[in-house]
């Protein structure tokens, strides 16, 4: 039977994280805002403590430790500047590159700058001399609490032994009172293992993939945002040739393959409650690049699957889908190939069950679409068929990008959009750009909001002939009449959508950029061949009746689910 250690959670969080993560040596120095680390430490048989009031000592002490031993040491001291003398040693071990787990005690958030004893501000104190710093939160009232903490912990002893290795800081926010003691559950805690991989993964790294893989017959690959590239697109299609590979894209993927799944959220978007587990996936494989598709996020973090391998050249911790268990630092390219090499060929029904899912779908979109009244969708559909061969999209941020996913036509385009954080603001801009260096045509697709915000990208000496913009005109922020949420409250079309009833006409104009207004189904058609073949920058217009999109797209996720 365990001995009772502190009452706090992070703190138990905390050491069972430094159990695991084979931490055996901690030099605590006295206080009392640290009082639940020390009656933590001290009663937990896999650690040596040592007890050295001096700060500045005790850190120097621990640095030469990890320095013999080359394995990380922590440190344990109290608020106040008990952690400023910590400071010289940080710096030292910074410099040499020593690992130190630096853990200090903090008072809560609210406390600090009011005048209350040991308060000064912890956080981020080290942070020219540091490899990662963290507060943690100051309880773990929510499992997201504890996944914050899990993840963050994780992360600092993934970067005090990356590469160079060094000091990393936990701050730790501790509320009275702060001797309560318990017996804690015994819950398993698993650290975010960090595997490097440079030039692709080492036998024993790959011998553990590969028999995760073999005991599943459940593996997704899920495929974000990325910029072209042909040598990976080829590894994605070597492996969605086997029966229990799912290969996910979306159109800002922008990897091709006859066996991919492309409409995720067609498919997402079908599954009734009692379906989820048939497409959870065992393992899953990411490569950095957000993903777009709330939908797939949703289902991952309901159905979460065992293992989570994220394939990332940067080493990026990114940790989505609240279930990671490694990071692999390498060329994905290359830890694909050894999976494809080693994956046996394994009787599996996985990728045919996705796959009728998507040919059921792909026909009620079919038809839904063709029984459409005049709408964004209706529009969407139209000009997804007269894209020119080949071009480059740019997606507005709200439903552009969104509605890109359901159509194939998207999917099999070069696609981009400003995804790194969403923002409306740069969208035309951003297309204008593009369009300067591509020889391809560029046909921004964007919202009416979006537009405007960004209209003065066209006050700009270097508009170049194959920039084609279509805006979406549907009276303001289409995307706040379907999401939940606001489109009950009094304030959607003042604050929220924003209606109003202006139109870009005036904008081209003033720019001199050739301008075309549809609102309807023939005129869009009649429109967009002209359009596309103009011989310089062109406005097309769409005007959409503000109301209904939202209420056809909803009605458009109730027949997928029937
Ligand atoms: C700079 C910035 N401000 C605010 C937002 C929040 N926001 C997201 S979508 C949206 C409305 C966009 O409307 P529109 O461009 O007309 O596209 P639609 O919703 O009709 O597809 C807003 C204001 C944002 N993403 N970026």
């Amino acid at each position: 039977m365990s001995k009772p250690i502190s009452e706090k959670k992070t703190v138990k969080l905390l050491t069972d994280m430094c159990v695991s993560e084979g931490i055996d040596k901690v030099v605590i120095s006295p206080g009392s805002r640290n009082a639940p680390l020390i009656v933590s430490f001290a009663a937990i048989d896999a650690f040596e403590c040592f007890s050295i009031v001096d700060e500045r000592s005790a850190a120097f002490f621990a640095l030469g430790m990890a320095q013999q031993t080359g394995k990380p040491v922590a440190l344990v001291c109290t608020s106040g500047t008990a952690v400023l003398n910590y400071a010289p040693a940080i710096a030292e071990a910074y410099y040499q590159n020593v690992p130190l787990v630096v853990i200090t005690a903090d008072r809560p958030g609210e406390w600090i700058d009011q005048a209350d004893g040991q308060t000064i501000r912890q956080e981020g104190i080290y942070s020219n001399y540091i490899k990662y710093d963290c507060s943690l939160p100051v309880d773990l009232y929510t499992p997201e609490d504890e996944w914050y903490a899990r993840r963050m912990i994780s992360e600092a002893f993934i970067h005090c032994r990356k590469g160079m290795a060094g000091p990393v800081h936990i701050n730790i926010p501790l509320r009275e009172p702060l001797y309560g003691r318990t017996v804690h559950q015994q819950k398993r805690v698993t650290p975010i293992q960090y595997i490097k991989a440079s030039n692709g993964l080492s036998e024993d790294a790959l011998k553990e993939l590969v028999t995760h893989s073999h005991s599943t017959e459940r593996i997704m690959i899920l495929v974000g945002m990325r910029h072209p590239d042909e040598t990976l697109t080829t590894q994605l299609n070597l492996l969605s040739q086997h029966e229990r590979v799912i290969v996910l894209t979306e159109s800002m993927s922008n990897s091709h393959g006859d066996s991919f799944i492309r409409c995720i959220d067609r498919i997402v978007g079908s599954l009734r409650e009692d379906e989820g587990p048939l497409f959870r996936p065992d393992l899953l494989i990411t490569l950095d690049g957000p993903v777009l598709s709330k939908m797939v996020k949703t289902l991952l973090r309901q159905y979460p699957p065992r293992e989570h391998w994220h394939l990332s050249a940067a080493g990026q911790v990114v940790d989505t889908y609240q279930q990671l268990t490694r990071v692999v630092e390498a060329d994905p390219v290359k830890v694909l190939a050894q999976l494809h090499q080693h994956l046996e060929p394994t009787k599996s029904r996985f990728r045919e069950t996705w796959h009728r899912r998507a040919e059921v779908t792909a026909q009620i979109h079919h038809d839904y679409v063709k029984s459409l009244a005049w709408c964004d969708m209706k529009a969407f559909d139209a000009i997804c068929m007269h894209l020119p061969k080949p071009s480059v999209i740019e997606l507005g941020n709200s439903t552009p990008v969104r509605y890109a996913q359901f159509f194939d036509n998207f999917q099999q385009t070069q696609s981009f959009a400003n995804r790194g954080t969403s923002g409306i603001d740069g969208c035309v801009s951003t297309a204008v750009g593009a369009a300067y260096v591509q020889n391809l045509p560029v046909v921004l697709l964007v919202g009416d909001l979006s537009f405007f915000y960004d209209s003065n990208a066209l006050w700009n000496k270097y508009l170049s002939d194959n920039l084609k913009i279509v805006v979406i005109n549907n009276g303001g922020g289409g995307i706040f009449r379907f999401i939940p949420g606001p489109g009950d409250t009094e304030e959607l079309d003042e604050y929220f959508a924003t209606a109003h009833s202006m139109t870009a006409e005036m904008i081209a104009r003033q720019f001199n950029v050739h301008y075309l207004q549809s609102a309807d189904e023939a005129s869009l058609l009649t429109l967009l061949p002209d359009f596309f073949s103009h011989q310089g920058p062109a406005i097309l217009e769409v005007l959409t009746p503000m109301k209904e999109n939202g209420k056809l797209l909803r009605n458009y996720f109730a027949m997928l689910k029937k």
